[in-house]
């Protein structure tokens, strides 16, 4: 008898444990972008964008995010001297990342493909809002 209840337990547990597991991929899924290579993490719904720096420009040179979802936006190590002042010029963006942990945060509410580049003009790329 207290064998039987104690098999039941297990299996509820593990059927329990399946299902949140399950559940969390779910959310997990709806917070994940392919986006190009830069995109880290998503247990929540930001898209976290990290910019590096190949051949005195921005890399990758087209990112791609979703409308109407927070974006984080980083640049990383490599990113040297004026390209740190990042700039979206259609989105009103301009701010100069002395760090690594500096980020730009924003919310992309209209779709279409927008220019980001170094406060100069020097570095550049796409920002394709889907
Ligand atoms: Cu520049």
């Amino acid at each position: 008898m207290k064998n039987t209840t104690l098999g039941i337990i297990l299996i509820l547990t593990v059927i329990l444990t399946g299902y949140l597991i399950s559940s969390s991929d779910t959310i997990n899924s709806i917070g994940t972008n392919t986006i190009t290579g830069n995109v880290i993490n998503n247990n929540d719904l930001i898209q976290k964008v990290v910019l590096s720096e190949k051949d005195l420009n921005y890399y990758p040179q087209e990112i791609r995010v979703k409308a109407n979802q927070p974006v984080s936006l980083s640049l990383d190590d490599k990113v040297k001297g004026c390209l740190r002042s990042f700039t979206i010029r259609d989105l009103g963006i301009s701010k100069y990342l002395k760090a690594v942990t500096d980020t730009i945060e924003f919310t992309p509410t209209k779709k279409g493909t927008f220019v980001f580049s170094c406060s100069m003009g020097m570095g550049y790329g796409k920002l394709i809002v889907e």
